[in-house]
């Protein structure tokens, strides 16, 4: 085909393939959920519902890239990896991450009414996204339990906040006041000895946030096929195996996950 004299600007594209060999980690995350939540009533400190649409469209996207690895998501961001050796859109950043993004988003907004029956989407939500590259297996532990510690220490201070506000009747500024120089344990103490709370019970979505992991369940499916014993081709049930990604409420930061699920990392090359 003949090129037209404006074809010239494709070369102002620039290419952002990720290095090979290296672990892609694409991080999303909620672009104002500090008002969004607010909007839409999400109960304070953690919203139920909104955890379980945050993980409902992270299951999408993973189901729709098949690539990445696990998953990890808490708050509004969801952090998705992807095998060391992908090949997918040859590996170009802005794709992947566009892709993601986008097909998190959009996915977000089509379950929205299934999570929040009662309550309508009052404007379209957006999240922002970012790629880092990590060369070692080590260095994505350390990213995984670096988001998921931040999770443990921001929902002790959120429960324990408003805690003081909601049960002890305080101020915003008085409960921030009051735990502004406490460490975890005294945090762990209020809570017990004021609230009759015991943090270690408060539910594990909440403390450790959620991971995706890959499961082989069997799936019936309609498909239209002979047997040995009826040669006539008609729809039957059939049942395969079917990699599926399914939710965990547990600790990534120890030893004991990575034993569980050896095949998440791939042996270093
Ligand atoms: P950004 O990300 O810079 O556009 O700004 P934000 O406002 O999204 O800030 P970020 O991502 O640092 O913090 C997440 C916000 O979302 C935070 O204000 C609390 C809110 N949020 C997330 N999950 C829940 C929830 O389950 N319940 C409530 N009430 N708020 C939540
Ligand atoms: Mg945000
Ligand atoms: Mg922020
Ligand atoms: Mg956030
Ligand atoms: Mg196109």
């Amino acid at each position: 085909m003949a090129k037209s004299k404006f074809e010239y600007v494709r070369q102002f594209e620039t290419q952002d393939p990720c290095l090979p060999n290296t672990w892609i980690v694409i991080r999303l995350d909620g672009r104002n959920f500090h008002r969004f939540s607010t909007d839409h009533g999400f109960t304070k400190p953690n919203d139920e519902r909104a955890l379980q649409l945050m993980n409902r469209a992270a299951e999408t996207v993973m189901n729709d890239f098949r690539d990445i690895v696990i998953s990890y998501g808490q708050s509004d961001e969801f952090s998705f990896v992807l095998k060391k050796s992908t090949m997918l859109y040859s590996r170009r950043a802005s794709k992947l991450m566009t892709h993601i993004v986008s097909q998190f988003s959009s996915s977000y907004v089509f379950h929205w009414a299934q999570h929040f029956p009662d309550q309508p989407l009052q404007y379209p939500p957006g999240f922002d996204g970012r790629v880092i590259l990590y060369p070692s297996n080590k260095n994505l532990r350390d990213y995984l339990s670096w988001r998921q510690a931040d999770c443990h220490i921001n929902n002790l201070y959120n429960t324990c906040f408003w805690a003081l506000v909601q049960q002890g009747g305080m101020t915003n500024k008085q409960a921030e006041e009051r735990i502004r120089h406490t460490f975890s344990a005294d945090k762990n103490e209020i809570l017990f000895s004021e609230f009759g709370i015991n943090y270690n019970n408060e539910p594990e979505i909440y403390k450790k946030g959620t991971v995706l992991v890959w499961k082989r369940v069997e799936e019936t499916v309609m498909k239209t096929c002979r047997t040995e014993e009826d040669p006539v081709e008609r729809p039957r049930e059939v049942t395969k195996l079917r990699k599926k990604a399914v939710p965990l409420h547990t600790d990534i930061i120890g030893d004991v996950f990575w034993e569980e699920h050896p095949d998440i990392l791939e042996e270093e090359c």
